[in-house]
């Protein structure tokens, strides 16, 4: 039996919504399980979020090191207009010689390797230097469900679900609308399909699989990933569902613009607006969710970004009582800012979410579903207006709407080009005020109990599970 600390190197895609959970995860088999952790992670520009962030008090804390891989030069590899997923996963694929390099020169070798899902290239680390190897979902059950059965349904995948249209049957768990699957999986005949779906083949060649999720929130999909007869069939693996973990947050500690406004608001009275790192809309949408959300009367935090091809912003538009002129950028309807500062601040780009949604102010959040996001949101038991744009986000938005029931969703076609300002009026007074609103949030309100349950050091589940980890890593 092994009496050392267990050391686990961890490799890291970057983007807030990879490396967030990452460092939480980190901090956890650090404090609570007695690991030494090394993370890697892609380096980024230092005036970004991520390097901020990674250069913060709570990042530095001695828990673990943090070592900054050189990003790929990946031109010539993959088209420039491909999805942003896309380049992350082959920035990720060509980066396994440099982690490969910075393994082979540590003095105390890693006994365990946990790679993200953009990661799962270097699953193969594993064997050469003798690491017990995990997956980390920071995503849910749900896609890695998906992502394990895709390859077994491939053949059947034109005939059966792009023509006919069927659902996917995963054995044991809730269909799944093949539009709500990842953009890679939709096109067979696209070399990113051939890139992406054989990746599915990779989690069982794992150790263990860790899910950033929890019995309540995805009980048929865990029970059928964990069951030999079911999906455990394909999974073959110990699943650890060690959810949900979140950055924990008091926004009375915190000091922000956006924070003081909220002390100045009614309990629940306000509705957070996110799209979150990579998501943005068309100006067309944007001009009808300015209008949906002046239309609700409803006071609203919106972190805007610009469509793609609108001006940066620097600066908070609100207007003060002292006059100070409008600021609304000219991507969003004329005077928007003046018209609605009494009761909104929209805040460019970047704002302390998990802070806003811990704020008792907060009432509702419409959300691009990213996964990070809506663990925020139903830890602080926030119902939440989904609005899927891209990846893992259309399977999540499912979950919350038609299994959980702690969202709504629009009822916008596909092939509809956007969202009306008098539907987006219609959802956020019904989450804000309306009889919907208040079943969601008494229904959102319990899955948050659950939630503190699973993550409590007390026989919490998601505590029992990391230490499933820790366990197997001492072997
Ligand atoms: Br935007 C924004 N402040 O202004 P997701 C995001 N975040 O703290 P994503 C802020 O980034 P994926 C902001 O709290 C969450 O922890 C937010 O992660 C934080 O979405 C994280 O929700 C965003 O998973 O990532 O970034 O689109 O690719 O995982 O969907």
């Amino acid at each position: 039996m092994q009496t050392t600390k267990p050391h686990a190197a961890m490799f890291a895609s970057p983007g807030m919504g990879h490396v967030i959970p990452v460092i939480e995860l980190a901090k956890r088999l650090a404090g609570s399980h007695g690991f030494h952790i090394t993370i890697f992670v892609l380096e980024a520009d230092a005036a970004s979020v991520q390097s901020q962030f990674l250069n913060s008090p709570g990042c530095v804390a001695n828990l673990f090191d943090v070592v900054g891989l050189p990003s790929p030069d990946i031109s010539g590899m993959v088209d420039p207009s491909a999805f942003f997923g896309i380049k992350l996963l082959i920035m990720m694929r060509e980066t396994v010689p440099i982690l490969r390099e910075k393994i082979a020169e540590m003095k105390h070798k890693p006994t365990a390797l946990i790679v993200d899902v953009l990661g799962l290239y270097a699953l193969r680390l594993g064997e050469e230097f003798n690491m017990l190897t995990y997956v980390f979902i920071a995503s849910n059950a749900r896609f890695l469900a998906v992502a394990m059965y895709f390859p077994t349904l491939d053949k059947d995948v034109e005939e059966e679900h792009i023509i006919k249209k069927k659902p996917l049957a995963l054995p044991g768990c809730e269909p799944v609308r093949f539009e709500d699957t990842l953009e890679p999986f939709r096109d067979r005949t696209d070399p990113i399909y051939q890139e992406c779906v054989p990746l599915g083949l990779l989690y069982p060649t794992a150790d263990g699989l860790i899910v950033n999720t929890w019995d309540d929130m995805e009980p048929k999909t865990l029970r059928s990933l964990q069951d030999p007869k079911l999906l455990g069939r394909i999974a073959r693996v110990p699943v650890y569902p060690i959810g949900p973990i979140c950055r924990p947050v008091d926004p009375s500690k915190t000091n922000h613009p956006v924070l003081d406004w909220l002390n100045k608001q009614p309990d629940e009275s306000v509705l957070y607006i996110s799209f979150g790192s990579g998501g943005s809309l068309s100006a067309k949408q944007l001009t009808e969710l300015a209008w949906g959300l002046e239309l609700s009367q409803q006071r609203f935090v919106w972190v805007v970004r610009p469509p793609v091809d609108g001006l940066p912003c620097s600066a908070y538009f609100s207007v003060n009582n002292s006059g100070i002129q409008d600021s609304t950028p000219d991507y969003l309807p004329e005077e928007f800012v003046s018209r609605t500062h009494e009761r909104s601040i929209v805040v460019p780009s970047w704002a302390p979410q998990a802070e806003i949604l811990a704020h008792r102010a907060v009432g509702g959040f419409l959300t691009h579903c990213g996964w990070n996001s809506i663990l925020e949101s139903v830890v602080n038991g926030v119902p939440m207006i989904a609005w899927p744009l891209f990846a893992d986000q259309k399977l999540n938005a499912t979950l919350l709407n038609e299994e959980l029931g702690i969202a709504v969703r629009s009822k916008k076609l596909p092939s509809e080009e956007m969202t009306s300002r008098v539907e987006i009026e219609a959802l956020v007074r019904m989450v804000m005020v309306g009889e919907k609103g208040c079943k969601m949030r008494e229904k959102v309100k319990k899955l948050k109990v659950t939630a503190a349950e699973a993550v409590s050091c007390d026989g919490g589940s998601a505590h029992k599970s990391l230490f499933g980890v820790a366990q197997q890593c001492q072997r």
